[in-house]
């Protein structure tokens, strides 16, 4: 055991630092890129369930989008990429520097800004030129303009990039807590960034090795069935990569902030490693449509499918029985009443119990789509993007709303302009999204195509083709509708309070007390001996033997998958549709 004085570690902070400012201005300036492509993203949402419901505002829309589907990438890029890569970006790097007292390489973070800011700045030029109208898949044979391409990889590099930055945070911190635990928040964080390091490859081999050269016209044709294959290496574990950092709030926040206590430690833990483990090689499960690879690897593919929706449930059980735990210690009675209990006038609170009570739907509709018959029926219908509503757009965008809520008040010592306008928001989210999302994946059983710009049908075919999803596809609408108020109603609060909050002591960082774990401990707090750790905790801090694992379960699920297509080559060349 050693004896450790704060001011004798040079990367420790405390709150007054001059590093702990430039933490704040950081945090804050990925917050608030995020966000403003959030405000992108929401504000053309809408218009895309009013075609849905029939109504087709792109005419009126013509100087500023040429199509449904130019709008459709740009809403998919900014709402899926740039504001859920910001926020993450800052939130994974600045919880474990507080949680750990140690300050991240700003120089690095800093560059991590920079990065995905020139790739955002890129893509968005693009997509504005009306060249590439790819959608957030860009799969080929579509072909855009090299700014799309080339945007879209130095945004993936710059998300990677919290990962060395956390590694060297950990590593400080060990080197003068020897033997300990990992802290948990640190730890999620950690763990969500190995995933995603790893998931990169796929798309990065993709956009370097055939679509930036492709779009450059340095190749002439690219293989549209290898590329799908890599660009879903990468793009089911993003939907993890925008699931982690919610449930790192979930995790290690939330307990605190409704009054009570994480209820398992070790429970988090053995979420995020089999997230991890499992991601990878379930990609190919968005294809269960595409040709090629044999129905075996198809029947594999459920099994891996079912076993990354395990975590999840795990979730379902520690994060409700914490919301338990702390409804009971505030006097909630019988069945429900703990529910009712819970500190509902918090906005904070209410996002992210909310985003969970959708979660539900999300989930069991995973489900759904995971099961190979049952997606032969919802593939390509509006049942997906039902299916990611209820968890990109509820989970994801409320968590990261709820953490805005006492995260800006924390960062600028300004308060929140109004509670009840923030809870408005959310619970308008809330009730939009549930609506919209069922209305999405009911009109999906009627065989309603995504993707498609249904409103420009001459009126007739409409109702021919989609009268009998008349029900559905008016709550759609509805929601959307619903949606643009939730929504600007939450940027009133989000840059009323930036402009306007009343100064205030600034909260500090919840961070919640968790049983059956050790307890975390700033670099600089005293010497920690009796710290228990089970063996399961101490196994799982080897993260990089889970990421041996990762890697190898990634590799023997793709190779079988990848061999046929290698020798099979198909050469398309492009196509600009719209
Ligand atoms: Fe998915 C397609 C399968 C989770 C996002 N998914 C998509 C697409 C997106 C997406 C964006 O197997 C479309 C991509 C495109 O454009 O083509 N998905 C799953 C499965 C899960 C799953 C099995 N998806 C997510 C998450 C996403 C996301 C998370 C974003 C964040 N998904 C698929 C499949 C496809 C697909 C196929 C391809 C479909 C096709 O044909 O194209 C699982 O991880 C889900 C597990 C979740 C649970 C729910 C646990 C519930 C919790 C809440 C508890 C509530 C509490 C509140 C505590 C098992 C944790 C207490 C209150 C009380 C009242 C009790
Ligand atoms: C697609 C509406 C918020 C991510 C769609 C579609 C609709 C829609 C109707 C399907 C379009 C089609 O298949 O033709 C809305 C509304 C929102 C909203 C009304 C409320 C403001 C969000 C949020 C996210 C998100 C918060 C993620 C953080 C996506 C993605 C797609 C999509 C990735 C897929 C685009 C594609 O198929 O290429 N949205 N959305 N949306 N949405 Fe949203
Ligand atoms: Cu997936």
């Amino acid at each position: 055991n050693i004896e450790i004085a704060a001011n004798t570690i040079p990367s420790a902070v405390s709150e007054s630092d001059s590093t702990a400012a430039s933490m704040r201005r950081l945090m804050l300036a990925f917050l608030i890129t995020g966000f403003s492509a959030l405000l992108i993203g929401a504000t053309i949402g809408p218009f895309q369930a009013l075609n849905y419901g029939g109504v087709d505002v792109y005419p009126a829309l013509r100087p500023l989008l040429q199509s449904y589907y130019q709008g459709l990438t740009i809403h998919g890029v900014m709402n899926g990429y740039v504001f859920t890569f910001f926020v993450t970006c800052g939130l994974l790097v600045y919880l474990p520097a507080r949680e750990l007292g140690v300050a991240p390489n700003l120089t690095m973070w800093r560059t991590c800004f920079a990065v995905m800011a020139i790739g955002a700045l890129c893509v968005l030029y693009a997509m504005a030129d009306n060249s590439s109208s790819v959608l957030w898949t860009f799969y080929p044979p579509l072909k855009g303009s090299p700014f799309f391409y080339i945007g879209i990889t130095l945004l993936a590099l710059g998300s990677t990039m919290p990962l060395p930055i956390l590694l060297k945070m950990r590593a400080t911190w060990r080197r003068h807590r020897p033997g300990e635990i990992t802290p948990l928040v640190t730890y999620m964080s950690l763990i969500t960034m190995l995933m995603w390091g790893l998931a990169g490859v796929g798309v990065m081999a993709e956009l370097v090795l055939q679509l930036d050269p492709w779009s450059l016209g340095l190749i002439g044709t690219v293989d549209p069935i290898v590329n799908r294959t890599l660009f879903w290496l990468t793009g089911h574990p993003i939907v993890y990569f925008w699931l982690m950092p919610a449930y790192v709030s979930w995790y290690g926040l939330l307990s605190r902030q409704v009054g009570g206590k994480l209820i398992s430690d070790p429970m988090a833990r053995i979420t995020f490693a089999l997230l991890m483990i499992f991601a990878l090689p379930v990609g190919t499960h968005h294809q269960f449509s595409d040709p090629g690879f044999s129905s075996i690897w198809r029947g594999i593919l459920v099994v891996l499918t079912m076993s990354v929706a395990t975590p999840s449930l795990v979730t379902a059980f520690t994060i409700g029985l914490s919301l338990e735990y702390a409804g009971r210690l505030r006097g909630g009675q019988g069945w429900f009443g703990w529910f009712r209990a819970l500190p509902w006038g918090d906005p904070s609170v209410a996002a992210q119990v909310l985003a969970a009570v959708t979660f539900i739907l999300g989930g069991a509709t995973g489900i759904v789509n995971g099961s190979w018959q049952l997606n032969a029926i919802v593939h390509n219908t509006t049942f997906i993007p039902g299916h990611f509503h209820v968890t990109v757009g509820s989970v994801t965008a409320m968590t990261f709303m709820a953490i805005s809520f006492w995260m800006v008040p924390h960062l600028t010592g300004r308060q929140l302009i109004s509670r009840r306008l923030a809870l408005f928001s959310v619970w308008t989210w809330f009730v939009g999204m549930t609506i919209f999302a069922v209305g999405m994946s009911w009109a999906g059983l009627y065989g309603v195509p995504r993707r498609a710009w249904v409103s420009a049908l001459p009126h007739d075919t409409y109702h021919a083709l989609y009268g009998a999803a008349s029900v559905p596809l008016a709550l759609v609408a509805a929601g959307g509708v619903l949606l643009w108020v939730a929504s600007y109603t939450f940027f009133a609060v989000f840059f009323g309070t930036l402009l306007f909050g009343r100064r205030a002591a600034p909260p500090p960082v919840p961070f919640a007390q968790s049983f059956g774990g050790p307890a975390s401990f700033t670099i600089d707090s005293p010497p920690n001996p009796a710290q228990s750790a089970s063996p399961l905790i101490r196994a799982l801090d080897h993260v990089w033997l889970l990421t041996g694992i990762t890697t190898l379960a990634a590799i023997a699920a793709y190779i079988p998958i990848l061999w046929p297509f290698l020798h099979h080559v198909t050469r398309a060349p492009g196509w600009i549709l719209w």
